[in-house]
């Protein structure tokens, strides 16, 4: 392999983006920014200049860019010890246990990296415990889930998706899944059969492109779980950790899950961590050898970890999130836009659905970039606003001053 002279730093934004071009694989179309910076809700790009994160790494980044305690907590732990693999113990991981379990009433976790992996384990732990504890014959057990749902990229899980991108060209996918329409209770109460094992959903869909269930439908799911004995697993990766404006979007609904998948902003976007969180009786049908990952619980992650879960909850992140949502989205509706046809969402994680001839929401993405605003569509028509949970009133009506002229343009 012979190496490329590069350009002697600085770099400028259209170098870091001919390399990126160059030698990336190109699974993404990012909007052309080049951010080097970042503090609370701003980051700025190597040209200087300042902008709103409205996007928050897609929920990673709930307390913050670079949240100075947790920033903290990194560099100490990063200079006591980061890795042991789990073939020894390590003094931040227990602790870490503690606390997530004390915060959350759960009983038992899994700690693993990414979201991906964290939904990978739980169809391992509900399938094991379906042939250990429902009686389900070998190789039968089945997983409800969501049309439209979004939950990673593996194999296992884009063969369950309804996203034809997410699939085409991957197959062949893994069987034992069964999907039905988001939202509809006859659909869900009809596809529990005797080997149904769990029930895996988003309480929001959120790369769906923000969409509620209907009131009553978590209840009603948590009610035939019940009567079916299926574990109802919510993947909160993205809702959870105060971003609905509840510390779980399970909260809204009154209903508590089997199992919580969390990770995103368990690191608050400093460290890849994410976790299973549940009762004894699932995550416990999984013996020495099972299961496991090189980083999963890692004494780094733990320490990062630990400390995101405070600043969360001692800094009023959530509640902030549950005062500043509905003024957000209200505001929004008063824009009156013609080309909005609606504007959802629950705290902090908000859609602003287009009229399909307003032209796509990315050209408002780009729109907002240049006046200091950065946010992604989902979908063609959906614009998302998920700025950081640390957001102030001020901050939130500035974004408005940008948002009210984008949204009113030709
Ligand atoms: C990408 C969207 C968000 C998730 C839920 C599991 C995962 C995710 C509910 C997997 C990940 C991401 C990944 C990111 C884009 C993104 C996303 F646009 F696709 F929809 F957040 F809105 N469950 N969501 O939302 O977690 O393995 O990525 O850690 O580029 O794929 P991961």
């Amino acid at each position: 392999m012979t190496m490329q002279a590069t350009p002697k730093e600085p770099f400028t934004a259209a170098e870091l983006i001919a390399l990126e071009d160059e030698y990336g694989a190109q699974n993404y179309h990012p909007l052309d920014v080049v951010i080097s910076r970042g503090q609370g809700i701003w980051v700025w790009d190597v040209d200087g200049n300042k902008y709103m994160d409205c996007l928050s790494a897609y929920s990673a980044v709930n307390q913050g860019h670079c949240h100075p305690k947790i920033v903290d907590a990194l560099i100490a732990q990063a200079r006591k010890l980061t890795l042991t693999s789990r073939a020894f113990r390590n003094d931040q991981l227990g602790l870490f246990y503690k606390e997530v379990c004390a915060l959350t009433n759960s009983h038992m976790v899994l700690p693993m990296n990414s979201g991906a992996e964290a939904v990978e384990t739980v169809i391992k732990a509900v399938r094991k415990w379906g042939y250990a504890n429902k009686g389900v014959p070998p190789n039968k057990a089945e997983i409800i889930v969501a049309s439209n749902n979004f939950h990673g990229r593996t194999i296992t899980i884009v063969g369950f998706s309804s996203e034809e991108q997410y699939q085409s060209g991957f197959g062949p996918f893994t069987p034992g899944f069964r999907m039905i329409p988001f939202g509809d209770p006859e659909a869900l109460e009809a596809a529990f059969n005797e080997n149904t094992v769990a029930v895996l959903f988003e309480p929001i869909q959120g790369e769906g492109g923000i969409i509620i269930p209907p009131a009553g439908y978590l209840p009603r799911m948590r009610q035939l779980c019940d009567e079916h004995r299926a574990v109802l697993v919510l993947d909160e990766i993205q809702t959870g950790l105060g971003r609905t404006g509840k510390f779980f979007a399970e909260e809204h609904e009154g209903i508590v899950a089997d199992i919580t998948l969390i990770g995103k902003a368990l690191s608050g976007g400093v460290y890849p961590i994410s976790a299973v969180l549940s009762n004894k009786e699932v995550l416990g049908v999984f013996k020495p050898g099972d299961h496991g990952s090189t980083y999963g619980g890692n004494p780094l992650a733990c320490a990062v970890a630990r400390v995101a879960l405070r600043v969360l909850v001692e800094e009023g992140m959530v509640d902030n999130a549950a005062r500043l949502g509905p003024y957000f989205m209200e505001q929004l509706r008063s824009i009156g836009s013609p080309h909005v046809k609606e504007v959802r969402g629950r705290g902090l994680m908000i859609g602003v659905e287009l009229h399909p001839d307003a032209g796509g929401a990315r050209r408002f993405c780009e729109a907002l970039m240049k006046r200091g605003i950065l946010c992604k569509e989902t979908h063609e028509h959906i614009i998302r606003f998920a700025p950081p949970l640390v957001i102030t009133k001020d901050e939130v009506d500035w974004a408005l001053e940008q948002i009210g002229p984008v949204l009113s343009m030709a």
